[in-house]
């Protein structure tokens, strides 16, 4: 009876590292200059047209922050140094493009370091400040970090 519960548990604890290791998690930067953040209008896909902070999937085993500066540089051309977390908000893992489960929209913000801007995959960039935030048609992610980013122009 013991061997078969044991075999049982590892059955159920190889599932759940199988879950863990197949959810993706997605980042985003916020990058600011002066009193203005980018933001920038998704080109292709189901949600064209929306607007977000930029960013895409972690790779498995990347780092966070490598992949913060990974998409930065593949999206817009630009080197950014990551600065601070602003927040996170969950995110389906069938919008992510990842199986159903807990995938994660976490947000840092960050500085452009180096690089002259150019936007490859979106359709529009624009540097807004605080006030300009809540009129644009956002990917209902990343609305709600919206008062984090305000508050950051705020105070920086
Ligand atoms: N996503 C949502 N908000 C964001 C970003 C960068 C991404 N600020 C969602 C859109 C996609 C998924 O995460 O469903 C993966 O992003 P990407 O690799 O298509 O940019
Ligand atoms: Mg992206």
């Amino acid at each position: 009876v013991l061997a078969a519960m044991q075999a049982h548990l590892d059955l159920y604890a190889a599932a759940a590292q199988r879950r863990a290791e197949d959810v993706v998690q997605v980042v985003g930067a916020a990058l600011v200059d002066g009193d203005r953040v980018l933001v920038a209008q998704r080109g292709s896909g189901a949600l064209a047209g929306k607007w977000e902070f930029p960013g895409g999937k972690v790779e498995r085993g990347e780092p966070e922050l490598d992949a913060l500066v990974r998409e930065c540089r593949e999206e817009l051309s630009v080197d950014v140094a990551p600065q601070a977390f602003l927040g996170e908000v969950p995110l389906p893992g069938v919008v992510a493009g990842g199986p159903p489960g807990a995938s994660t929209l976490r947000v840092w913000w960050g500085r452009v370091s180096a690089g002259e801007l150019v936007a490859h995959e979106h359709h529009e960039v624009r540097w807004l400040t605080g006030d300009e935030l809540e009129g644009l048609d956002w990917i209902p992610a990343d609305r709600p970090l919206l008062p984090a980013v305000r508050a950051l122009l705020a105070r920086l």
